[in-house]
């Protein structure tokens, strides 16, 4: 069977509705010819009952809204491909791993956890990130995480960690946030969380974009090849741009200014024609040498760290297409941890084996009934027929009388495929053992990997995980609670026992860290030494060049054309909306008004000069609070040699670390290449007066 990149739009094509040029109708097709008044007696009268369209539009709104989704309610999707670079057949089957030039269409979900659909996206929490591929033989979910490990070993704890997480159940607050008793009190009474904890108190929880973090599998699963050879895989997906972060000021002040950041980011990168992009990558482990890593692959709670086992490339994933309807599509997609194809299969990891039951189960409520894989976002592209019928929506018209297997009476139809002909058949597995409720030996270290993943990160991200966790716990109201915590802590990390105490104001525990088992430190871990090993793009950044009347239009000019050619965007801020007159008498086209945006929405700013534009800026307050609010989020600052006035109004000197002046640097070119050189360091963590940062 054929199958490319445009297959799935295809097939989606056929339920698309298309306003254009019809006339508006009732769900029977009846054509409507008025939709204002509703049918009355008199046009001051009673309505009539007979009115059955405004009975069926009524109706059709009041049902409008579907159970969300019980966590990862809020996310937003795009329409792709995967491509592998070469073959994979040495370690797989699958068919849309083989072969380099073909292209299987996906569909990718991005999602934050714990707060409902409506919550803001910059908000402290691990990001869902879902692959549905829709390949030749059937769909294949990857329902990965941006963090590669989780809370919890057993997936009978989910319900619990989840409670925990969610508002708390006699106030219903806080929503989408983890600050507050009922989470840290789990947290201190279950230390399997703690390595997942050092995570979503990291810099990861508040991505910049979800085009800039990575994605993990979590789980080991197994790769098979065609001579049915399995070898431990876990997927990870690495994202192009490079994996970046928000300051938590920054993601509290999106949280009221664009709650819908990341969905705004996602939507308009791909309308530009930006299109994400991220790397497959496998880390295998030969069955044999599973034992010799000092982490039990079952263990959803370890890594591998990638100085053991090398993330290998496979492929890219390229999001070019937004979806044509957010409910159709994003909201009705059902993604399941077990849907897999031949030459991938699952481990007995208990946390795994919880989700292989968890996420049919939830869809039926959710999408009301046993039939939405017909849902057109969920059909495969390989041909479905069985003996699955009826049920709540069911659009498949089964043909014959023959609703049962094994039949003579429909000619033993559909029959079934050996694995030679693609039927999926399970590894073998040797299973034997008590039935009992427990958990290994293995699984019992909590600390290693936690303490591993803090002595990975640089000083300013362990300064930011510190802080979130004084955040954190600082709003939680029970005092036994976080000394609980920090006891746990305490077995972690000296510092960070020692520091968050402080913030906490408690007496630190002695601390007692335990001694990480492989590698002291893994570069993979840490946001700012992956940065090192990427090469630095700014590609598709956004920079705002704040202007009044009597602004030079040649060094606006001459900065625009270096960030476009290199791929970013500048926009121009003004006070209000229209132009602004330059000093050369050309009218400069302004973008956003002053008051429409804010500094948290760009990556870096710059000033041009103009006497009369400087003169105006140094001395308005919003301009100014623009400039200050960027410096201190660590964001790179530039400005003319004629705007170091600005600066100083704003008291930030032209030599602090990412600051380009024109008075350093040069004006003109040399300005412009100076600062997108910094841009590219995206955060400069080094300013020393940082700590002015509020919150
Ligand atoms: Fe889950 C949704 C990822 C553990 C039960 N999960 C959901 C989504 C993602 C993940 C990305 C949203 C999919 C979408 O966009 O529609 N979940 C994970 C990861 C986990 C994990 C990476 C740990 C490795 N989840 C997990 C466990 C259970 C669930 C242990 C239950 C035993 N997850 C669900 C669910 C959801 C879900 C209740 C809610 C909505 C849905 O499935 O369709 O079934």
């Amino acid at each position: 069977m054929h199958i490319d990149e445009k297959s799935k739009d295809a097939q989606l094509a056929k339920d698309r509705s298309e306003p254009t040029g019809n006339f508006l109708t009732t769900d029977q097709g009846i054509r409507v010819e008025h939709t204002d008044d509703s049918l009355k007696v008199g046009a001051r009268g009673p309505t009539l009952l007979e009115d059955f369209h405004f009975r069926e539009k009524m109706t059709r709104f009041d049902h409008e809204r579907i159970p969300e989704r019980v966590v990862h309610a809020r996310g937003s999707a795009a329409h792709g491909y995967f491509q592998p670079y070469e073959s994979q057949a040495k370690y797989t089957r699958a068919k849309f791993l083989q072969d380099p030039k073909k292209k299987t269409p996906v569909f990718v979900r991005f999602s934050t956890v714990a707060g409902s659909r409506g919550s803001a996206d910059t908000v402290r929490d691990v990001r869902g990130f879902a692959v549905k591929f829709y390949t030749e033989e059937g769909n294949f979910d990857l329902v990965g995480n941006n963090i590669p490990v989780f809370f919890i070993q057993d997936g009978i704890k989910f319900p619990d960690v989840v409670h925990a997480a969610k508002p708390e159940p006699h106030h219903e607050m806080p929503q989408a946030a983890t600050a507050h008793d009922s989470f840290w009190d789990f947290v201190s009474l279950v230390p399997e969380t703690l390595h997942m904890i050092m995570w979503t108190m990291s810099d990861r929880a508040i991505p910049r974009s979800y085009r800039m973090m990575q994605g993990f599998g979590v789980h080991t699963f197994r790769l098979v090849d065609d001579k049915n050879v399995a070898r431990f895989v876990k997927f990870h997906w690495k994202p192009l741009l490079g994996t970046h972060s928000l300051v938590w000021d920054e993601a509290q002040k999106l949280a009221g200014k664009d709650p819908d950041f990341h969905r705004r980011d996602l939507f308009e990168a791909i309308e530009q024609g930006d299109f994400p992009e991220y790397e497959l990558g496998f880390q295998i482990v030969e069955e044999a040498d599973a034992q010799k890593l000092g982490v039990d692959l079952l263990d959803a709670t370890k890594i591998i760290p990638e100085e053991v086992a090398p993330v290998i490339p496979v492929g890219k994933l390229t999001l070019d297409r937004n979806p044509t309807n957010f409910f159709a599509e994003t909201e009705q997609v059902a993604f399941c941890v077990a849907n897999i194809v031949p030459g991938i299969d699952f481990t007995d990891d208990p946390l795994m084996q919880a989700r292989l039951f968890s996420y049919l189960d939830t869809q039926l409520t959710r999408l009301g009934g046993p039939n939405f894989a017909e849902i057109p976002i969920n059909r495969p592209l390989a041909p479905v027929h069985n003996h699955q019928q009826d049920g709540f929506s069911r659009h498949t018209s089964n043909v014959g009388r023959a609703n049962y297997f094994p039949n003579s009476l429909g000619g033993g139809c559909p029959f079934l495929a050996s694995q030679q002909q693609g039927g999926f058949v399970h590894t073998p597995e040797q299973v034997s053992g008590q039935k009992l409720r427990a958990r290994p030996e293995s699984f019992k270290d909590h600390y290693s990997q936690a303490a591993l993943f803090f002595r990975s990160l640089s000083a300013p991200e362990q300064e930011h995980l510190i802080d979130a966790c004084r955040f954190e716990l600082g709003k939680v109201e029970t005092r036994a609670i976080q000394e609980r915590v920090l006891e746990h802590f305490a077995k972690i990390d000296a510092l960070l026992v020692s520091a968050v105490a402080e913030g906490l104001g408690l007496p630190a525990p002695k601390a007692t860290p335990v001694t990480p088992k492989g590698p002291p430190a893994s570069k993979a871990l840490s946001m700012e030494a992956m940065k090192l090993m990427t090469p630095p793009s700014i590609k598709t950044r956004k920079v705002a060049a704040l202007v009044a009347d009597g602004v030079d239009a040649d060094e606006l000019m001459a900065v625009r054309k270096e960030l476009e050619a290199q791929g970013a965007q500048l926009k121009v801020i003004a006070k209000r909306l229209g132009t602004v007159k330059a000093s050369n008498g050309k009218d400069v086209a302004v973008d956003k008004s002053a008051m429409t945006t804010t500094s948290v929405e760009y990556d870096a700013v710059f000033i041009p000069g103009g006497a009369a534009s400087v003169a105006t800026l140094k001395k308005d307050g919003e301009s100014r609070h623009f400039v200050q609010e960027a410096y201190l989020h660590c964001k790179t600052v530039g400005a003319s040699k004629d705007a170091d006035d600005v600066l100083k109004a704003c008291e930030i000197t032209p030599t602090a670390p990412g600051v380009v002046s024109g008075s350093i640097a040069g004006n003109g070119a040399a300005l412009a290449t100076a600062f997108a050189q910094a841009i590219a360091k995206h955060r400069h963590w080094d300013r020393k007066d940082h700590d002015r940062v509020p919150a």
